[in-house]
């Protein structure tokens, strides 16, 4: 069975599906820890995971030849290693993390993720954009990096996924072909013994298990590049939706979410405040801005305070968390239900929309509506 060598994974990863592995922490772990712990880094397999060996392990680049002067050729993990060492402070998200949100509203195809299928972390290995310009590789706008997993399909087709040539070869875009996750190596669930880190991008994108890249003039042909992690309008249904029509998800849109309280937590009142906390992040290096907490309906707003790293606009590919004491009133506390509200704002004043209804999406992709959680004071 291709399970057989499945790695063992920690009690705290609730599993959105077991075969494939998927599972997220409970997010009130999340809010705790500015870089998540290895071990409760969510999950996000398609396939089996693949055993490889460091002695084993190869990577492959290859240059079509409608890309420029072909070319191949293939490195190994000391090659990488031996390169110039980068570390990047990057979260990563699912393109369906929130999904479960937005099914409230009608249902979507997809695993059901609550909040926690991302988390923040220090990444370390070789540039991209070193490799390929070693490699002779030169700036175009119209080429495509793609990458392969060593996970293979029941039909040998690799997992697989690419992005834009600028990305990867902009300095500042900080792709790197990851061999360590806050200092550690990879684990096999994230990758082993090398992933690539694309910051700001779409977790797909961010190919694990990396055995072959390939600079074309063309997307990566695989289901997930094609025929999944696409948005489209509220009104596409399964029979009229044409994937062939909508760009396949780069950067990410803004978003935050409350960690703690939980839903339907009971939550004690302290000098007429309770604490709230929780995540906000943006894609393509948009840094968080500000994050609005309101318990009232939007009536009044309260900023909260942010944690987050000093990078400069652009390229803040780490998540902020933030925390705040959201004044109660009497009122409210007689009547002991309560609904807080986050919206987050990035760079670029982009804000998260109110409602689901009307980002709502077949796939259940782009989840990025406030974060609602209801609570009982006491
Ligand atoms: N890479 C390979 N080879 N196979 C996969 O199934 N899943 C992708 C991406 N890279 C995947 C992959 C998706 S959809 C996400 S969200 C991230 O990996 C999840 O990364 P993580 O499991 O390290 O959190
Ligand atoms: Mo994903």
């Amino acid at each position: 069975s291709p399970w057989a060598q499945e790695p063992k994974r920690h009690e705290l990863l609730k599993p959105a599906s077991k075969r494939p592995f998927n599972a997220e922490p409970p997010i009130s772990m999340l809010g705790e820890h500015f870089y998540t712990p290895n071990e409760l880094f969510y999950v996000r397999n398609h396939l089996p995971v693949p055993c490889i060996s460091a002695e084993d392990y190869e990577l492959e680049l290859e240059v079509e030849a409608g890309a420029g002067k072909s070319s191949k050729c293939t490195f190994n993990l000391d090659d990488i290693k031996k390169l110039p060492k980068h570390t990047v402070t990057a979260a990563i998200m699912c393109g369906g993390n929130r999904r479960s949100e937005m099914t409230r509203i009608k249902p979507v195809k997809g695993l059901s993720w609550g909040a926690g299928a991302v988390g923040n972390a220090k990444w370390s290995g070789a540039r991209l954009c070193d490799v390929l310009r070693a490699q002779g590789v030169e700036p175009d706008e119209h080429l495509q990096v793609i990458f392969e997993g060593a996970d293979l399909d029941p039909t040998a087709h690799p997992y697989g996924a690419s992005i834009p040539l600028s990305k990867a070869l902009d300095p500042r875009g900080d792709v790197v072909l990851a061999y360590e996750m806050n200092g550690q190596p990879l684990t096999r669930d994230h990758g082993y013994p090398i992933r690539v880190i694309v910051p700001g991008t779409v977790g797909a994108r961010n190919v694990k298990w990396l055995t072959r890249i390939v600079v074309a003039d063309h997307e990566s042909d695989s289901h997930w590049q094609q025929n999944d992690y696409k948005g489209f309008s509220p009104s596409t249904d399964w029979d009229t939706v044409d994937f062939g029509k909508a760009q396949a998800i780069q950067a990410m849109p803004v978003t935050s979410a409350i960690c703690s309280p939980m839903p339907e937590e009971r939550v004690k009142v302290d000098k007429g405040h309770i604490t709230v906390y929780g995540y906000a992040w943006s894609g393509g290096g948009r840094r968080i801005e500000r994050v609005d907490l309101t318990n009232d309906g939007g009536k009044t707003w309260h900023v909260a305070k942010l944690e987050q790293e000093k990078e400069p606009d652009g390229r803040h590919y780490g998540w902020s968390l933030w925390s705040i004491r959201l004044p109660v009133t009497d009122e409210q506390q007689k009547q002991s239900e309560l609904e807080i509200w986050a919206k987050a704002v990035d760079s670029a004043y982009n804000v998260q929309p109110e409602s689901f209804e009307n980002i709502w999406n077949l796939r259940g992709v782009l989840a990025n509506a406030y974060h609602k959680v209801k609570v009982k004071l006491i």
